[in-house]
């Protein structure tokens, strides 16, 4: 109830104020192609929300995959364990750092599997229906971070 009471609250805002650019971006996506055999793979890197607005991530897509989820890593009863969450909001000027062992987007369902050297082009739809590209550089499966140029 009360997420949707700030979104009408939003949906208001943005009526009365449409000169508002909504801007979210990754920054140094990367993810590890993935093993054999295994159709999932985690995205990491830097979210950033680069508008004057708070931003709803409502949906993640990738082609050629079943779902793109946010996920978080937990430690449960000394087991690391990773749990979905339900929505990604990011206020004005806010970076969300995700890495391993933290946040990730988690690709499930892969057709094929990523090589390193590709690149995933993630599509991300705001609450407002706006539609943003996150590129994603696919690294070998030894790799602890992304490559920056
Ligand atoms: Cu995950």
């Amino acid at each position: 109830m009360l997420v949707r009471a700030g979104f009408i609250a939003f949906l208001l805002l943005w009526l009365i104020s449409p000169s508002v650019a909504a801007e979210v971006r990754l920054l140094e996506g990367w993810t590890r192609s993935p093993p054999p055999g295994v159709d999932r793979l985690a995205i990491y890197g830097k979210l950033v929300n680069d508008g004057r607005s708070p931003i709803v991530l409502s949906r993640l897509e990738l082609a050629g995959a079943a779902h793109v989820m946010l996920h978080e890593t937990i430690m449960d009863a000394g087991l690391m364990r990773m749990r979905h969450i339900d929505q990604i909001e990011l206020s004005p000027s806010e970076t969300v750092v995700l890495a391993p062992q933290g946040l990730h987007l988690m690709v499930m369902g892969l057709e094929r599997s990523p090589q390193a050297g590709e690149t995933l082009t993630i599509k991300a739809t705001t609450q407002l229906d706006e539609t943003h590209i996150f590129s994603v550089q696919v690294l070998p499966i030894t790799a602890l971070g992304p490559i920056v140029n």
